[in-house]
């Protein structure tokens, strides 16, 4: 028989994930960063695949700490919590898991989008709270119908939200560092410029040092009072005071958040605030879609260790050549 391949299963325990793996694996499970200092040296030196199951913070000194390592499989399109420079500097391959959850996370986008500018949050508390016996819920200022949207960002999930705009005939205009290929939609290369010229602004973009504060006191000068902020990306994307700061004074409008600067934790001047909508990172979180992200990162492993290359190799991975 051939040798077992060790395997560590780092973050949220995940049924899919521990239960992927064929006879021939070993896994070695570690919750959270703790659990690593209790992980043998010999284990340490035996694994050659992480998967990362969740936002754990997977950074050089934590990877050099396996000096076998081939690949790291992390769960998420998201991949700013695992230090990918230092392993394609190394030969280590990263994977994450885009497409699979490409349309669930456009869907939250326009729900989210929806929901803050026509006040479903409000109006459902309305409802339960039996004011509607007493009065009509007053109409709601926001409307899709009057919008142009800025998208920060272009990717996958961007175009696939621009496509769902497309059907609700709202303009769509984008910013990103270069135009994306292939898309119509005009292209801002200055986010200030754009900001001028919409109301709306639809943030999916990588989260990391690039976007950090990306959307800062000044671009929401530019949004305008009308301006609406929905982020389905990064916290880090957003300077968090400055928005708070903008949606308090009325420099700008409403926000919808999936994301936030420190989570789980969001500021309580944003939880005290009803012109927010706030979700819980639930941006691809359905059984459905999960599902096929777990199985992506299992995936990934076990094509790697068949001997064929990664499905779905991040930008700065070095793939070789199987
Ligand atoms: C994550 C996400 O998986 O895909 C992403 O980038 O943000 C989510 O789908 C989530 O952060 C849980 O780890």
């Amino acid at each position: 028989a051939s040798k077992p391949i060790d395997l560590l299963i780092y973050g949220p325990r995940k049924e899919v994930i521990d239960q992927g793996f064929p006879a021939g694996y070993v896994l070695h499970k570690c919750e959270r960063a703790d659990d690593l200092e209790k992980l043998s040296d010999e284990a340490r030196g035996r694994i050659r695949g992480i998967a990362v199951t969740g936002l754990v913070p997977t950074g050089a000194a934590m990877l050099a700490r396996f000096p076998k390592l081939e690949i790291v499989a992390s769960f998420g399109v998201g991949y700013d919590h695992v230090d990918s420079a230092w392993a394609a500097q190394h030969g280590v391959i990263v994977t994450n898991t885009p497409d699979v959850l490409t349309e669930e996370v456009a869907d939250t986008a326009l729900g989210l989008l929806i929901a803050t500018l026509r006040e479903f949050i409000r109006a459902d508390k309305y409802v339960r709270a039996g004011r509607w016996q007493t009065q009509d819920y007053p109409l709601s200022t926001g409307s899709l119908r009057d919008r142009k949207v800025g998208m920060v960002g272009m990717g996958r999930i961007g175009q696939a939200i621009a496509r769902r705009l497309d059907a609700s005939l709202v303009p769509v205009v984008y910013h990103s560092r270069k135009p994306a290929p292939g898309v119509a939609y005009k292209h801002y290369p200055n986010l200030i410029e754009m900001a001028k010229e919409v109301d709306t602004l639809v943030v999916i973009t990588p989260g990391g040092p690039t976007t950090a504060k990306l959307i800062n006191a000044e671009v929401l000068d530019a949004l305008g009072p009308r301006g609406v902020v929905i982020n389905v990306a990064r916290g880090s994307v957003i300077d968090e005071a400055a928005l708070i700061e903008a949606l308090k004074s009325g420099k700008i409008l409403a926000a919808g958040l999936d994301v936030f600067a420190a989570e789980p934790t969001v500021p309580e001047e944003l939880r005290a605030m009803d012109n927010v909508v706030l979700l819980p990172h639930i941006g691809s979180a359905s059984v459905v879609t999960r599902n096929a992200m777990n199985q992506l990162v299992v995936d990934n492993l076990k094509a790697w260790f068949s001997g064929r290359p990664p499905l779905t190799p991040v930008a700065e991975t070095p793939v070789k050549g199987r």
